[in-house]
């Protein structure tokens, strides 16, 4: 598969891949146990220049666009879902939020400590009564002298307890709907904000997701991210990338888990040869194999679209749609062709089937991504 790659896409596959074997899944299993990423793994990231990989060189990034930033969140998570999740919220979704609704000052502000992981982001919409509603959000936003004053609580925070600078999104009128709020760039050394009770979650269990509080939090006008009243289109535009990545972790944990379950096929005798050799193995395999190679070519066809400046909201929605749920059917054969020992911690299946199963409900669940592409396709009258 390499129509949509340079030369730099290669290469970045390569030297992630390296890392990812030697250094990150050989501790995926402990991770998962310990609810806790090595801090050496995300220095070893930020050396290796891995956190701005989408933005253009002048503001600190890479310059390899999304789609360098699909090979990267894909071999990633080969070796570990909670690892790339944690990567994802900084930067498919945090820095990215600032790289496309910030002014250019915002941009030189922010991006370059974020791309050099001297500062981590994060992207707060959910609320505890606004998720798939996003726009029916409860915290404030009260203009104060040159300044906003931030009040409420957002939850299911990725790298909320730990990120420098998170995105936030406010209703600043709630009287005029989704047209009533407004994205901040929000500094949490700022008094008045803090960080609340961590999930206890079914899989990726390495990145932390939090609650996190905002008690008249004072944001200084500079930092009120796109115009007043246009933070639902920032928030929106934003996750239209996030869930491209989000297709590309899931094609990426789909590969693992194949290829895990080949090995144990080969490996695995029954009735006196590998479990390979049998029909009802092989079907499985060749269905995990069918739908990697459609969530593939979803995937960086999309990716190659938004690269090229193109619309992108129906087509990254089908691609999580289809790449989340197909993920669940590829992990759910793996456990089956390891029988019993799929549903034991000592294979890697079984946190392979913990991680996959929010990919269909975190960044607008399947039901959502239905009602965006059905939506369009009523808009325009037409496929
Ligand atoms: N890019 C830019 N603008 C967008 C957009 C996009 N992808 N999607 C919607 N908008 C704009 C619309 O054009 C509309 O603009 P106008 O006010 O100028 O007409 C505005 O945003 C409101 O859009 P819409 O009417 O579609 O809003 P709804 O309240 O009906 O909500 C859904 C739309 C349900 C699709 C949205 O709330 C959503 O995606 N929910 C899921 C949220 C989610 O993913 N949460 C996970 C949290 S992140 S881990």
């Amino acid at each position: 598969m390499d129509f949509t790659f340079r030369d730099e896409h290669e290469m970045l596959r390569q030297t992630v891949k390296e890392f990812v074997d030697a250094e990150l899944r050989p501790i995926a299993a402990r991770i998962d146990r310990e609810h806790r990423i090595p801090r050496e793994i995300l220095f070893k990231l930020r050396d290796m220049g891995c956190l701005g990989i989408p933005f253009p060189e002048e503001y600190g990034g890479a310059g390899l666009g999304e789609t360098g930033l699909c090979v990267f969140m894909e071999e990633i998570t080969r070796g570990c879902f909670s690892t790339a999740v944690v990567c994802g919220g900084h930067t498919s979704i945090g820095a990215t939020a600032i790289y496309l609704a910030g002014s250019d000052e915002q941009k030189r502000r922010y991006l370059p400590d974020l791309c050099e992981g001297k500062k981590w982001a994060a992207y707060a919409l959910t609320e505890p009564q606004s998720g798939s509603d996003a726009g029916n959000m409860q915290v404030t936003a009260v203009r104060d002298g040159d300044a906003w004053l931030l009040n409420g609580s957002k939850i299911w925070i990725t790298n909320g307890d730990f990120a420098d600078v998170i995105v936030t999104f406010c209703a600043t009128d709630r009287s005029q709907g989704t047209r009533g709020i407004t994205a901040f760039i929000v500094d949490t050394a700022t008094p008045g904000f803090s960080v609340g009770k961590p999930e206890e979650k079914m899989g990726q269990c390495g990145s932390t997701t939090v609650e996190i509080h905002f008690a008249n939090v004072r944001v200084p006008e500079r930092n009120l991210l796109g115009k007043v009243g246009e933070g639902f289109k920032v928030a929106m535009m934003t996750l239209d990338r996030g869930r491209l990545t989000l297709g590309a972790n899931c094609l990426g944990a789909a590969k693992e888990a194949l290829d895990v379950s080949i090995r144990y096929a080969n490996e695995r005798i029954a009735f006196g040869k590998p479990i390979a050799e049998q029909p009802a193995i092989q079907q499985m395999l060749a269905d995990c194999a069918t739908e990697i190679f459609a969530m593939e070519s979803l995937l960086y066809r999309t990716a190659w679209m938004c690269d090229q400046g193109l619309p992108i909201s129906r087509e990254s929605a089908i691609v999580k749609l289809f790449c989340s749920e197909a993920l669940d059917r590829v992990v759910d054969r793996a456990v089956q062709i390891h029988g019993g020992y799929g549903y034991s911690k000592e294979y890697a299946v079984e946190r392979m089937y913990r991680d996959s199963r929010v990919n269909r409900l975190y960044e607008g669940t399947s039901e959502i991504q239905r009602l965006v592409i059905a939506r369009s396709l009523i808009k325009k009258g037409g496929y």
